[in-house]
């Protein structure tokens, strides 16, 4: 059963204001408080509760020096009801703003018990295409992550470390972890709570706690970026079964490589006006 998401207009939709763009510009990452009404987090729980038993069940049999993480890849393909993120009224207008034509790449749910991590990684610098984070009078990502706390994250307890700005360096980090150390914020989210980051920006975690960290992941890019997990295909029954014009169908919709025409349900210059002149769709 896929629940409608009500197709929006431009006019609908929350713009994010110059304060939220600046710092997101600046820094990488921002985090949107309740972005997920308290009823929805409430049934996730209730959804994933035989998966997170899994996963401690599962974490708590890793032996000594294990990565005590469980990660459900593709969560969105097990977990159906979970497609009611999908466009997130509350998101949408981040998608709508910083990735151009967005689509959903991949979703995952992912546990971490005291010692599970995510070891650091920089893509900025040099440059990974997929990942790509630039400015031309908006703000571009080929690699947008959506990470839901489905309980609050507090200090050391696997919040992700980023350093701010990083997604916009010009040389290399330095291999020197007291360096790196000094630089690395962690970002703490209160439950229900989505870090947007650019995956340009260098970012990795450490629970060092008891409590078990709950992180539902959503991750986003633009129409012509194939998916990293699965083919093409991956969200075609989803895609299918949502309702004609929204914008939960849009951002199901497959990769198309530059020939980018699905409808954007909002009325976007983009799509309007057509692709800009020097845009290369059509050229063989
Ligand atoms: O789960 C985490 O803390 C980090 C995940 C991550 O590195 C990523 O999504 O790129």
């Amino acid at each position: 059963m896929v629940t409608a998401t009500q197709p929006r207009t431009v006019c609908e939709l929350k713009q994010m204001t110059p304060e939220e763009q600046y710092f997101y510009d600046v820094n990488g990452y921002l985090v949107v408080e309740n972005a997920i009404e308290p009823d929805l987090l409430r049934r996730i729980l209730e959804w994933t509760a035989p998966l997170e038993a899994e996963a401690r069940e599962r974490i708590e049999r890793m032996g000594p020096g294990e990565n005590r993480e469980y990660i459900f890849e593709d969560i969105l393909n097990t977990e159906t009801r979970l497609v009611e993120l999908v466009a997130n009224p509350t998101i949408v207008p981040y998608l709508n703003e910083m990735i151009e034509c967005p689509r959903l790449k991949s979703t995952w749910l992912t546990y971490k018990l005291k010692h599970g991590r995510t070891g650091a990684h920089s893509n900025h610098t040099p440059t990974r295409t997929c990942d790509y984070y630039h400015f031309n009078g908006r703000i571009y990502h080929n690699l947008f992550q959506v990470f839901y706390a489905l309980d609050d994250i507090g200090p050391g307890e696997g919040a992700l470390q980023v350093i701010p700005g990083s997604h916009k360096a010009n040389f290399p980090l330095p291999e020197n972890d007291a360096f790196v150390e000094k630089l690395c914020i962690e970002v703490h989210q209160p439950r229900g709570s989505a870090l947007l980051f650019s995956h340009d920006c260098h970012h990795r975690s450490y629970n060092h706690s008891d409590k078990m960290r709950k992180t539902l992941i959503f991750t986003y890019c633009p129409g012509v970026i194939a998916n990293s997990y699965g083919t093409d295909a991956l969200y075609e029954r989803l895609f299918e079964e949502s309702p004609e014009h929204s914008w939960q169908k849009y951002l199901l919709r497959s990769p198309n490589g530059y020939r980018e025409t699905y409808p954007c349900p909002v009325d976007n210059p983009w799509v309007r006006q057509g692709a800009p002149k020097n845009y290369s769709a059509g050229k063989k």
